[in-house]
């Protein structure tokens, strides 16, 4: 699968429409991609051709499945991929030039200034397990419902009715996205049951082909692996589909040196045991086998 991606990366550094983008460094993009990956047999769409930390990633998809949208549970962990946006809010509205370590560590030791800039708002976490609902109180008012556990149902939908056409867990609630730090990206995860196998469609709409899409690849087969184990079936193909996919252009470095590599070996994934839910992964679980990745390429990331 991993020529894909790389065909992928040369066809939009080659091909792209150039525009200035919402973080005005610019960007090569083409409009509607797609990438197929088999997990069958454990395998996973792991990028060989420059190292990926999927710990980093790992530990960011079980964040979300915690419902959580602080980041300070991920800088506890050592994990950074999410401060730039606090940051940027919180030097702009305060003028306090802070480095971005001493902000990461002032979110992990203080739960007051974690709470007051550490929010990126009701972003994946909150509208996956905990997508607002409204009920009707009679006098033409409304009262707060219960939230709606997007990742259960969709467990217990693929046990009760596997053929439904309805396995849909959606990040994009349109009425709360001017409170989101950033509108989700990946949006939406369709599964669809073949036989014993377990598909997924990922919607991506907007892709930093060089940064954000071997997260988001192993994000989406990290989360195939752990519905298809919850709910009784073997992993079957991961299928990405991207909108705006697009190659940033101060990442020329990186997109030159990652295009003269080719892909090395065949990571596979074992997940060590079976947890009561969905909820209950801990980064232990997870074990990568035959990971071997070429150096790591280093590329700045726009806010
Ligand atoms: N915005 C942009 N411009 N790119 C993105 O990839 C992106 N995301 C999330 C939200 N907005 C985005 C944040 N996810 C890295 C990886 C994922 C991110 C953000 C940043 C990153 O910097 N990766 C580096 C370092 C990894 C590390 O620190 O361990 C890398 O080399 O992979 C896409 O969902």
């Amino acid at each position: 699968w991993e020529w894909q991606y790389l065909d992928l990366m040369r066809r939009i550094w080659d091909h792209g429409d150039e525009r200035v983008d919402r973080t005005g460094i610019g960007t090569r993009s083409i409009f509607g991609t797609q990438i197929r990956c088999d997990l069958g047999g454990g395998v996973m769409p792991l990028v060989t051709t420059k190292r990926v930390y999927w710990k980093t990633a790992t530990r960011e998809f079980l964040w979300f499945l915690s419902g959580d949208t602080n980041i300070r549970a991920l800088c506890a962990q050592g994990v950074e991929i999410w401060t730039d946006w606090p940051l940027d809010r919180y030097r702009r509205e305060t003028g306090d030039d802070i480095s971005r370590e001493g902000f990461s560590q002032r979110i992990v030791a203080d739960a007051a200034f974690a709470e007051a800039w550490g929010d990126l708002g009701p972003v994946y976490g909150k509208q996956w397990v905990d997508w607002a609902t409204y009920v009707p109180t009679g006098d033409g008012l409304f009262a707060k419902g219960p939230g709606v556990n997007q990742v259960e149902q969709v467990v217990e939908s693929l046990r009760a009715n596997p053929g439904s056409r309805r396995h849909i867990v959606e990040g994009w609630n349109v009425a709360e996205l001017d409170r989101m730090a950033l509108p989700p990206c990946h949006k939406t995860y369709q599964f669809h049951v073949a036989g014993n196998k377990l598909n997924c469609l990922l919607y991506q709409r907007s892709c930093d082909l060089a940064l954000g899409l071997p997260f988001n690849l192993w994000g989406g087969a990290l989360f195939t692996r752990m519905v298809a184990q919850q709910a009784g079936f073997e992993p079957g193909e991961l299928v990405w589909m991207g909108g705006d996919t697009h190659l940033y252009l101060n990442h020329a470095d990186l997109v030159e040196t990652q295009l003269s590599r080719h892909p090395s070996g065949t990571p596979r994934l074992e997940i060590a045991r079976r947890p009561a839910s969905i909820f209950d992964y801990a980064i232990e679980d997870f074990e990568v086998s035959g990971y071997v990745p070429q150096g790591a390429l280093k590329a700045p990331v726009a806010v």
